[in-house]
């Protein structure tokens, strides 16, 4: 081989691959991976006034949302859930932020946002409606002012905008809060809004939860400056904080909702935290990540934080975790049982709804589909 073809097949550094401006970017850390509460002088008075008995509150909510999110993988993988979005690892941030949450204030999730429609008082069973494929949605938006999940990748956040802008003339001092990912922040949809928002003051926290991967794309290839400094360009704040802490993601979001309300317009809120599992059921990260990186981030454990440090502060005892326990058990057991009698998704349903008075090329495409399950021994499908 010659010495110019060894240089023809060495890739080129790419600009997605350019390190980062060498600033260290600000971590907002209220507590450490070891459980120790750490001073801020800006954003420690959102979480001064907080009692023993909200912390264990914020225990259960991750514990359990947890709990509730490796059932839905179970069931997944038992053939009752065609597909599951995990939030494995990033509890902290959606507990933090959903608990800053006011009842008046509304809620745009993307599809992974388990622990937000936890703190929004969603029943967790109706979260499993759309994945076992037997609805739309599975919750009335109004109820609890948690809008249906979205799958179109960043487009809630002009929903949000739109009904942020919307409320701001209606003259109420509620928020909105816009969840996405560091992959949406390439949508056209994001930047658009972060426009419209800017301009028209609108109250709506952008809540971007980095989980470090688009399905197999790093955050490197998303962008080349740290995700919460982009708001800067647009004209408003951006603060990156430790979205494996859930003191912190809750003071930075209480932070950014009063802005919301007083007039000041968006934030964007960029929660780094990192996504423990799969991107969905259907994905193998083994393909595209190496094990040591997902090593490295179980020792930030969002849980096992606050457990150090609600233990070290005496503010939780044996029988606290032991009941905890008992009741995680009892909400595996309801979702399993409430998912089971759930029925059979209608595998003729997609072909539906799409036009008023149905379409030739529906109808053929129906034909075919047909003629391929009846293709099947049982005439049942795969
Ligand atoms: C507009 C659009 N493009 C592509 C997809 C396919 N898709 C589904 S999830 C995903 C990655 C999203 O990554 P990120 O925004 O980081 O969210 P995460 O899944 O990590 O929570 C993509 C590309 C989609 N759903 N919508
Ligand atoms: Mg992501």
């Amino acid at each position: 081989m010659t010495v110019e073809s060894t240089a023809a097949r060495k890739p080129r550094r790419s600009a997605g691959t350019r390190k980062s401006p060498s600033t260290k970017p600000e971590l907002v850390q209220l507590l450490t991976p070891e459980g120790k509460r750490v001073k801020n002088v800006e954003y420690d008075k959102y979480v001064a006034d907080i009692t023993p008995e909200e912390l264990r509150g914020l225990y259960r909510d991750m514990v359990l949302t947890r709990r509730f999110d490796a059932e839905a993988t179970s069931l997944q993988r038992q053939g009752e859930l065609g597909l599951w979005a995990s939030l494995l690892g990033q509890e902290a941030a959606q507990i933090g932020s959903g608990r800053a949450l006011r009842d008046d204030d509304y809620v745009f999730p993307t599809y992974r946002e388990h622990g937000v429609a936890w703190c929004r008082g969603v029943d967790p069973t109706n979260l499993l409606g759309m994945f076992r494929g037997v609805n739309n949605g599975g919750w009335d938006p109004n109820s609890n002012n948690f809008h249906l999940y979205t799958i179109v990748i960043g487009s809630q956040t002009l929903h949000a905008t739109g009904y942020a802008m919307g409320i701001a003339k209606d003259g109420a001092d509620s928020a909105v809060i816009a969840y996405f990912g560091d992959g949406a922040s390439s949508q056209g949809d994001v930047a658009e809004s972060f426009t419209f928002s800017a301009v028209y003051n609108a109250p709506v926290v952008f809540f971007c939860q980095n989980n470090q991967w688009a399905i197999s794309e790093p955050t490197e290839k998303q962008t080349r400056v740290p995700l919460y400094q982009r708001a800067q360009g647009f004209g408003f704040p951006g603060v990156r904080v430790d979205g494996n802490d859930v003191l912190a993601s809750l003071a930075v979001t209480k932070w950014a909702l009063e802005r919301a309300r007083a007039g000041e317009g968006p934030t964007l809120v960029e929660a780094y935290t990192y996504r423990m599992g799969a991107h969905t059921t259907s994905d193998d990260p083994s393909k595209y990540r190496a094990d040591e990186e997902r090593e490295a981030w179980e020792a930030k454990d969002p849980i096992l934080r606050l457990r150090r440090y609600l233990e070290a502060a005496n503010h939780a005892d044996e029988g606290f975790f032991a009941e905890l326990e008992t009741e995680s058990e009892a909400l595996g057991r309801r979702v399993r049982e409430a998912v089971r009698a759930m029925p059979d998704p209608d595998r003729f349903a997609i072909f539906e709804h799409a036009y008023a008075d149905g379409h030739a090329l529906v109808d053929e495409e129906r034909a075919g589909f047909a003629a391929y399950q009846a293709s099947f021994a049982d005439g049942e499908g795969a």
